[in-house]
């Protein structure tokens, strides 16, 4: 094939007049008109003078023109940088100066901030807002509606996405077409998509789960969605009578479950719920099914593997486990200081191959041989175990993560700024139990010797450093740090201590 992801994805509804986006005002978008639409974007792009390889940022709201710039970059061969909204200017700078964006594509509201930084970098800017207006649709409108798609290799980069580390540094996972095909072609056969399917789509497009998963497995199997803007509860329970599908995190099942209008009879149409990101409780999966006869479906992926196990759809989908590695997937649970595999049932470190594995992260060789081994097994850092009966159980992680609301979130990076206002010596960022986001951050902070820290005045400047789901929700001032022998924070002793601080 001359261009796998596009030709795959896209290129089999050329002419196409079915549905494939139906909005929360009625319209619907045809295949053929959101093609005509990425074609015409992908004019745009070119026309300014990208190639491919080159790398298109995106920190756009959620809008078909947003899928269609999506589109786009694949058949112009150029690297989709999609961003999360709620990025502040100075983590985008990083992620448009280490990627190397040639476009930078945001909303209006941001242009006035972000344009002098693109300048410094040499990257053009084009506005994009939610309502599908701005420089780029402008453009766009007088393009044609077809354009030849650039040729590519399965094995070329198709998309950057962001990710976080230990260190505070976040890391540009590099992915290739085959990477998300072969992802979507798997889920297609394993979760029984068909042309017949729409799946409400209340997830963000710029993570693996809006975007590779739901948005993927539609196009493959010619199915449709109903595209919403966010998750909004009266939305979701507005249109889910006309689903057949579901993809969410487990906020989305809580804050269904936690609203009586959500019924058996709404869900009647529904043929499957899947969870995913982060980890569903095994009472939230219970309460589910008392309530609507359905039994989500719980898969395990990261923004470097795409999706690596799933419960089965024919099988029990058991509680509390994230199933089977899907078809393709090797899976292993090894000695996280030896790298040595485990026996059977015994926990470790889950490490994963198979052709849904990045290609490592942009221009970091040391964290990519880090986390990446020689025969392609890539340490998830998801610290698990595989029962008697293969369901594989992830126990703990053993990276210094929080996930809140299925966005993760590195503590490294909020200590990195804590740390630096003053009055304070030092800090330890925890993650603990939060009855709608699943976790929340608490900041804690030991100040310098006789100083008493502002502490509104630090939630302040972190506010302003980073996005608003990395806040801590609380700030407590404490006189020192619990420490091991070593000197290392024992944060297991803070998440002990304050597991009850945001109990209902
Ligand atoms: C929003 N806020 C969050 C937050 N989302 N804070 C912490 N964690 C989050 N996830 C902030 C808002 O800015 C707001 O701040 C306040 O919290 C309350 O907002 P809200 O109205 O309750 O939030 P809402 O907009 O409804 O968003 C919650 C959510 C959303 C759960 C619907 O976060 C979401 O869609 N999450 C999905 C994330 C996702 O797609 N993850 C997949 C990653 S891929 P204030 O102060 O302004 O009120 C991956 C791989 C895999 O992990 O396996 O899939
Ligand atoms: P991200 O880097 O944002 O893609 O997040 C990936 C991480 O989310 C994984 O390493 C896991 O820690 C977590 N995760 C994804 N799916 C699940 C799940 N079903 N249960 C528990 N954790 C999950």
């Amino acid at each position: 094939m001359a261009n796998p992801l596009y030709d795959r994805l896209f290129g089999i509804h050329a002419g196409k007049s079915t549905p494939f986006l139906h909005l929360q005002t009625g319209a619907v978008i045809s295949h053929q008109d959101f093609l005509g639409r990425a074609a015409q974007i992908a004019h745009v792009l070119t026309h300014s003078g990208l190639k491919p390889g080159d790398r298109v940022a995106a920190q756009v709201e959620k809008s078909p023109e947003a899928l269609a710039l999506y589109a786009a970059c694949v058949q112009a061969g150029l690297i989709f940088l999609p961003l999360n909204t709620a990025y502040t200017a100075e983590e985008l700078s990083y992620f448009i100066e280490n990627s190397g964006a040639s476009v930078v594509v945001c909303d209006r509201r941001n242009e006035a901030t972000l344009l002098p930084i693109a300048r410094q970098l040499g990257a053009a800017l084009a506005t994009l807002n939610a309502d599908g207006t701005g420089t780029l649709m402008d453009q766009a409108a007088g393009m044609p509606t077809s354009f030849a798609t650039v040729t590519r290799d399965a094995e070329d980069l198709a998309a950057f996405l962001y990710t976080s580390g230990t260190t505070g540094r976040s890391k540009g996972a590099m992915l290739t077409q085959n990477n998300l095909l072969s992802n979507a072609e798997t889920l297609v056969r394993e979760w029984r998509f068909t042309a017949d399917d729409v799946l409400l789509h209340a997830l963000p497009i710029f993570h693996t789960h809006g975007l590779f998963v739901a948005t993927n497995i539609t196009l493959a199997s010619g199915g449709s969605m109903i595209f919403l803007p966010k998750f909004d509860l009266d939305l979701v329970l507005t249109h889910l009578p006309q689903a057949t599908t579901m993809m969410g995190v487990p906020t989305f099942y809580t804050r269904l479950l936690g609203d009586e209008r959500f019924t058996r009879d709404l869900a009647a149409r529904m043929r499957l719920f899947v969870s995913g990101s982060a980890p569903l409780l095994a009472d939230t999966h219970a309460q589910f099914e008392a309530r609507t006869g359905h039994r989500i479906l719980e898969r395990y992926g990261m923004t470097e593997t795409n999706m690596n196990t799933s419960n089965p759809y024919a099988g029990a989908r058991r509680a509390g486990t994230v199933g089977f590695p899907l078809p393709g997937v090797d899976l292993k649970i090894t000695d996280p200081e030896s790298g040595d595999t485990l026996p059977q049932g015994e926990i470790g470190v889950i490490e994963v191959r198979g052709p849904n594995v990045f290609k490592g992260y942009w221009q970091m060789p040391e964290k990519t041989a880090a986390e990446l081994r020689a025969d392609g097994f890539f340490i998830t850092g998801d610290l698990g175990r595989v029962d008697e009966d293969g369901y594989v159980h992830i126990v703990g992680r053993n990276k210094d993560l929080i996930i809140s609301g299925g966005y993760n979130i590195y503590p490294k990076e909020i200590e990195l700024v804590l740390d630096q206002q003053p009055g304070v010596l030092e800090s330890a960022v925890i993650g603990v139990p939060h009855p709608d986001f699943g976790e929340t951050v608490l900041g804690l902070i030991v100040p310098e010797p006789g100083k008493a820290p502002d502490l509104e005045g630090v939630a302040e400047t972190a506010g302003q450093a980073l996005a608003r789901f990395k806040h801590p929700r609380r700030l407590l001032v404490l006189d020192e740090l619990p420490r091991n022998t070593m000197g290392k924070v024992q944060k297991n002793i803070l998440r002990e201590r304050y597991q009850d601080m945001f109990a209902e």
